[in-house]
């Protein structure tokens, strides 16, 4: 036993030991690990109801290692909740959790449920009365469904479900739940906050770490179902025989709990590693490597997911390497990977440094040709925005485009250009306003509707991708709020109309308190903080104005790089008249590559919203808004409002104090101080910058910046985290 599992052991048995400590949460250890699976002992009424409905856990039959980890999981959750452990049963019992698919207890169609609609993943909770015993049933028609059944009633049990009268039923709406891992070999995170990678690629395959399976847990409870494990700019050795078996090892912990590995795989690679003059995809002897390849993959890995391919995007090589296209590059290895139903994720983010057309137009421009011309096995996964992650972008125009395409979505869920981990920023409302906006491309064609192939395709795959925010620290996410938006990804991928506020009252019951009053507490410093960091980066529609490569705060006056569209004064044109990209028909016309209603709406200042604005116009500093306010105040107004935002969610923390354990109440209270001085950093250097492009005295009452503009150009931040790979 390692001394990490000896401690951990230990912790478990201290909790089951003394279940009252527990409770108290003044009085319990929390430092994050435990993510939303904390099972704190619940109160003595309905630690008496939860024995009441998890007297035994029945199988009915073998149990398989995903049966197991299911069933593992509810023991252990029982255990630490009521203070009991239930047994495994053979037999129906009042009162057992009846984890079972007809094929497995034949007894249960009797009960005519409502399977037929869960197809192989789904599962159903329900109270009812089998062969005369009143039971718990976990119904699927899969041990898959069984496993995200058990984490269901988990949840249930966590958010104060009445377990005694369940009736839950629910299904994936898109298949392929993914994390995407930007890990490299040496461990570092590219965009990554919470530490390094947690796959300790020179111990494995020999070595295993606890954290692997809890990991696969935290995953399983929500639902997701596939990780792609390394860096979309990916280093040709991954595909090497000793790296296969690294990622093989994983892949064995992953499986139980329903996780397929994938890939991120380096275009060049038969060149690279097999010495092959070039990797171009209609050269017959690369097409072979790349056969031979996935075939060998598969004889270690046969549940392996499939490649995913950053090509000829920002420096990664690629099929237009050798004058190809992004469908021949992507057919071939579809190609290959087609016998073993593997997956080719090719990634649409894309623009280039000969393009001098508006960059938010490009990957339009390079896909929409190709729609309907990729293999049935491959999936364009879209960033949410145009451009990269912002805080605020309109949906990508890819996906009112592609009717005959495969579309995937990306978020990045680690917050590369949302303040890294300090900043306390939820952002189950920025991945809702992408799925529930109307592409208008067909009735009813939400950002939702048309990655869940609800529109278009039948059985072909469906995926939603987000780029991990985990790594080694202690509390997996680099801070305690990081973790919901893991939460809130994997929810909304299982079904992308669960709505963000109910989904963050879901995570706050689990990771902080059951109380309605601490939950009502926390709900508002969550909701409104992605709108507080929109307002102090980058309000009104801007868009890219952090400093150069780390991205690491405010850079607005940068105009000196190599590629035009590197430079945020590319983004915000500010100049003495005006600011912002003119998108509409007298500009670049990027409103054109969206619906004609959405194309009108934008296109024209008074019907675009003002969140978008200066993302689809360039306005005159004194234009009038419909609030009453030129651009100018407007502008400084909200930088003031996200500032203070950041005040107030730090006020309402700290007025929480005497309700979460002191240990995660400081460290998310000295985080949320290291983001007031940064929000008041951002609004400052920006309000300092603008001034000087537009020679604008301040509107009335607002506060200077307190330093001059010099001194913010002058901040240098050499070994700013998650830049390196
Ligand atoms: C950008 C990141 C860069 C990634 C790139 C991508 O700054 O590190 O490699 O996205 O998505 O936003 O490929």
């Amino acid at each position: 036993m390692t001394t990490y599992f000896k401690v951990l052991a230990s912790l478990l048995l201290l909790a089951l030991a003394a279940p009252a400590a527990a409770a108290a949460p003044s009085q319990a250890v929390e430092d994050g690990y435990e993510l939303w699976l904390r099972y704190r002992s619940l109160p003595a009424a309905a630690q008496a109801q939860m024995r009441a409905v998890s007297s035994a856990v029945f199988l009915g039959g073998d149990a398989s290692p995903m049966l197991q980890a299911a069933a593992g999981e509810l023991k252990r959750g029982v255990a630490q909740m009521s203070g009991r452990e239930p047994a495994l049963t053979q037999e129906l019992r009042d009162g057992a959790l009846v984890l079972a698919t007809p094929a497995r207890l034949p007894a249960i169609t009797a009960l005519s449920l409502p399977l037929a609609g869960l197809g192989q993943e789904g599962y159903l909770l329900r109270s009812v009365r089998l062969e005369g015993h009143p039971v718990t049933l976990i119904a699927a028609n899969s041990e898959r469904g069984l496993l995200y059944g058990s984490f269901a009633w988990l949840r249930a049990a966590q958010t104060g479900a009445d377990l005694a009268h369940l009736d839950q039923r629910s299904a994936p709406r898109i298949q392929w739940r993914m994390l995407n891992h930007w890990d490299n070999p040496d461990r570092s995170v590219e965009r990554g906050y919470a530490g390094l990678s947690i796959w300790d690629w020179r111990l494995l395959p020999d070595a295993q770490d606890q954290r692997y399976v809890d990991y696969a847990r935290a995953n399983a409870s929500l639902g997701i179902n596939a990780t792609v494990l390394n860096n979309v700019n990916a280093k040709a050795e991954v595909l090497t025989a000793p790296w296969l078996r690294k990622v093989a090892a994983l892949a064995d912990v992953m499986r139980p709990y329903g996780i397929r590995v994938f890939l991120s795989v380096r275009f060049s690679a038969p060149r690279e590693l097999a010495g092959l003059p070039k990797s171009d995809p209609l050269d017959l002897r690369v097409r072979a490597w790349w056969k031979a390849k996935a075939d060998e993959i598969y004889r270690l890995i046969p549940d392996f997911g499939g490649f995913l391919v950053k090509a000829n995007s920002e420096g990664e090589p690629g099929p237009q390497d050798y004058g190809r296209s992004h469908m021949d590059g992507a057919n071939m290895l579809a190609e290959a990977l087609a016998p073993h139903q593997g997956l080719v994720i090719w990634r649409a983010f894309v623009y280039s440094e000969i393009d001098p057309s508006d960059r938010a137009k490009q990957a339009y421009s390079e896909f929409v040709p190709g729609d309907g011309k990729f293999a049935p096995n491959v999936v364009l996964q879209v960033k949410n925005g145009a451009i990269d992650f912002q805080p605020r972008e309109p949906f990508h125009p890819l996906f009112g485009a592609m009717p005959h395409t495969n579309l995937g979505i990306e978020f990045q869920i680690t917050k590369e250009y949302l303040g890294f981990a300090t900043h306390l920023a939820y952002l189950g409302p920025l991945f809702e306003e992408t799925l529930r906006s109307d592409t208008r491309a067909a009735p009813g064609a939400t950002v939702a509707r048309v990655i869940d192939g609800n529109l278009s395709h039948d059985g072909r795959p469906t995926l939603m991708a987000g780029v991990s925010n985990i790594g080694s620290d202690r509390n997996w996410s680099g801070s305690h709020f990081n973790q919901a938006n893991w939460y809130a990804f994997g929810r909304m991928a299982w079904d992308p109309e669960l709505s963000a506020e109910g989904l963050a009252r879901e995570w706050i019951a689990q990771t902080f308190s059951r109380e309605p009053r601490v939950i009502e507490a926390i709900l508002p410093i969550m909701m409104g903080s992605r709108e507080a960091v929109v307002d102090y980066m980058t309000p009104l529609g801007l868009h890219h104005l952090m400093a150069t490569s780390h991205h690491y705060g405010p850079g607005p006056w940068v105009s000196d790089l190599a590629r035009p569209e590197w430079n945020p004064t590319y983004y915000h044109k500010a100049d003495a008249q005006g600011i912002g990209f003119d998108r509409s028909a007298s500009g670049s016309h990027a409103v054109s590559q969206y619906a004609p209603e959405l194309a009108m709406r934008w296109g024209d200042v008074k019907t675009t919203p003002l969140e978008l604005l200066l993302w689809f116009h360039h306005m005159s500093w004194d234009a009038r808004l419909p609030t009453g306010r030129t651009v100018w105040e407007e502008l400084v107004h909200r930088y003031d409002r996200g500032v203070q935002q950041v005040v107030e969610m730090r006020r309402q923390w700290a007025a929480l104090a005497p309700d979460i354990d002191p240990r995660r109440h400081a460290e998310v209270a000295s985080y949320l101080a290291i983001q007031e001085r940064e929000a008041r950093w951002w609004r400052d250097a920006c309000i300092a910058y603008f001034q000087s492009v537009n020679h604008h005295a301040l509107p009335p009452g607002v506060v200077a910046p307190a330093l001059t503009l010099e001194q913010y150009r002058a901040m240098h931040f050499s070994f700013a985290p998650g830049h390196g790979g």
